[in-house]
Order: structure tokens, then sequence, then C-alpha cells
């Protein structure tokens, strides 16, 4: 069974996403013969620990359950204790959670403890996409934030007349548009659904700020992209447009939408859209500025929409889930 000090320990979430533990250990020596005696029981208690936040199974995250324990066996067994009488690297977990996302999958597997690697049997989530979709991308930057494995499914919304037309595909999505996830036995559309999903069952990092205002204006930006402009220069408006005035058409439907964006941003934004912290709001604005760039919009009038797009680019879950580096990108157009 747990020793006591398994048993007595219970963990919540707190505002700004810490980690706390309840009920402290009683003693340092206590800890460390808690250790002798129950690693097992430690490493299911991890497990359960890391479940109780998504991040366990089918989550991708099988290496952070992996770092949890062999975190907490290490803290346990260090004398640093901090005021409450906790091991201060347990407090700090979620962020080597995110420091993780620089572990290949690989070495994260190795990290796993034996007895978790069976649990932790892998259902991947699959994700339908297009490299080029900007909705696409806004969630494959959410599943590499949230360090989520998964396969991507090529839907080719050119080829052979746009494969989203497909009767497989529209069985998955009848709005024939991608992207779709299909997780934890369901199959969602729309990647700000998609996104919220992942949020809620993947909390770690959060995508939507505590502060219900931050988040209003997390979503008044998302929902400004993903309602006010995309569908506007969506690929079936543009066809509707005829082939000569596509590239007006699409300029126009940007531009309006980024002199609000541009606006906005300038009391919003802090490094990122809404703050210092990434946020839905930025997995809608670096996609939506790449088919700016598409549509050769000029961006000089927004200079603030530019610096914030710049800062995103550099984040390595930007960098992954780009259009020029997907599984479908023609060699033409990856770099
Ligand atoms: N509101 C949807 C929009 C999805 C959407 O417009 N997808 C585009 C690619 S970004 C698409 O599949 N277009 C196919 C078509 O227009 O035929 C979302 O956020 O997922």
């Amino acid at each position: 069974g747990e020793g006591p000090l398994l048993r007595n320990t219970e963990t919540t979430l707190g505002p700004g996403s810490k980690v706390t533990l309840g009920p402290a250990h009683s003693s340092h020596k206590d800890s460390q013969q808690a250790v002798r005696r129950s690693d097992s029981a430690l490493r299911l208690r991890v497990a359960q620990w890391g479940l109780e936040r998504g991040l366990g199974p089918r989550h991708g995250t099988r290496g952070s359950a992996g770092c949890f324990s062999r975190t907490l066996r290490a803290s346990l067994a260090s004398p640093q204790l901090d005021p409450l009488g906790l091991p201060s690297t347990v407090s700090r977990l979620p962020v080597l959670h995110t420091g993780l996302r620089t572990f290949s999958r690989r070495s994260a597997l190795q990290l796993l403890p034996l007895g978790l690697r069976g649990l932790l049997q892998p259902n991947q989530p699959i994700l339908y996409s297009y490299f080029r979709s900007s909705c696409s991308w806004r969630v494959r930057i959410a599943l590499a934030l949230k360090n989520i494995d998964y396969e991507t499914v090529a839907i080719n919304l050119t080829k052979d007349g746009g494969q989203q037309f497909s009767g497989e595909f529209q069985a998955l999505n009848p709005m024939k548009q991608v992207p779709a996830l299909k997780i934890d036995g369901i199959t969602i559309g729309q990647s700000l659904a998609i996104i919220e999903y992942l949020e809620e069952t993947r909390p770690t990092p959060r995508l939507l700020p505590w502060d219900p205002k931050k988040r209003a204006q997390v979503r008044m930006v998302s929902d400004l992209i993903a309602s006010g402009i995309q569908p506007l220069q969506n690929l079936s408006v543009l066809k509707q447009v005829g082939q000569e005035n596509q590239l007006t058409w699409a300029q126009q439907a940007i531009t309006s939408g980024f002199n609000a964006l541009e606006q906005i941003l300038q009391s919003t934004a802090g490094r990122y859209c809404v703050g210092d912290e990434v946020s839905m709001a930025d997995l809608c604005l670096a996609p939506q500025v790449a088919n700016a760039d598409r549509f050769k919009v000029d961006l000089t009038p927004y200079p603030t929409i530019s610096r914030i797009n710049k800062s995103l680019l550099a984040l390595e879950a930007f960098h992954v889930s780009h259009p020029c580096r997907q599984p479908d990108t023609p060699p033409e157009l990856r770099a």
C-alpha cells in the first residue's frame, strides 16, 4: 500500500498554474523512508497526479510522468525543503513539464519508469490537416505547446478537386474543412473548439488566462480572426469570388480585420496578444499573418501585429508546426 507520505499528499492546481501539495511531509527523514518503502506506490501516485491533470495516457506526456517521478524521487531524497516543508522542486513541476518539450519523444519515453510504460498505452490522436491551412496550424501549435503526440493525416485541399470533399472525410467533418481532430474517442471539427477541448483536458501549459477579463480578450482576438477574417478569405469563398478578383478580395478582408486588430492589440498586448503569456489568440494570429503574407498584404501599418508575430515565430511550438515543416509540405515549399 501507499506510505504515509503518499497517503496524505493532496495536489491542487491553483491560480497561476502553480502546484501545491496539501498536508506536508512530516519530516525529511519520513520522506526518505517513504521513498524507500514505496517507490512503486510513488510511481502510481505520480501517474495519478498526471492523470488528474490530463497529463496521462494518450496525451503524449509519457515523458512528463517519468519526469515527475524522477523529480519527486530526487527532491524527496534531497534535504532542500521549502518553508511549507515541501520539496522545492515539487512546487515547480509544471515548469519542469514545460521544459520537457525539449526532450525527444524517444528520450522522454526512456525517462518513464517501467511500471508506467504498461499503463500508458499509446492511443494517438489523429489530426486531419493540410500544411497550408491556417486553421490546421492553430491546432498544430496547441498540440505542440501541450506536448501531445499525434499522427497527421493529410487532406489535400486542392488535389483531386479537394480531398475535403471525399465521402470518407465528410463523414468525419460534414463541413468539409480541415482541421478535424480524432481524440479520446470523438472527432472534433472547428479549430477553436478543438483548442478549448485540449485546454480543458490537458491544461498545461494553459492557453486561456485565469483572469476572466484577459480570457475575454483572448477570445475576442481569436474570434476576430477566426470569424471576422479567415472565413472571408477561405478557399471556398475565393472560388466564388472568381480568379481575377481573388487577390483584392482577400487583401480587403485581411486589411479591414487587421485595422481593428492592430488597435485592439495596442491595449491588450504585452509580449504576445494578451499580456506576456502565449494564448489561443496567438495561435490564431501567426497563421493569419502567414495568410496575409501569401496574399501580399503590406504589413507596415501593423507594427504591433508584426512585432508579436515575430516573437511567436521564434517559439519552438510555432516553428515545428509551421506550414513549411509538415509531412504533407511539398519539397519546393519546405524550409
Ligand atoms: N471555422 C473553421 C474554419 C475551417 C476552414 O476554413 N478550413 C479551411 C482551411 S484553413 C478549409 O478546409 N477549406 C477548404 C475549402 O474551403 O474547401 C475552423 O476554425 O476550423
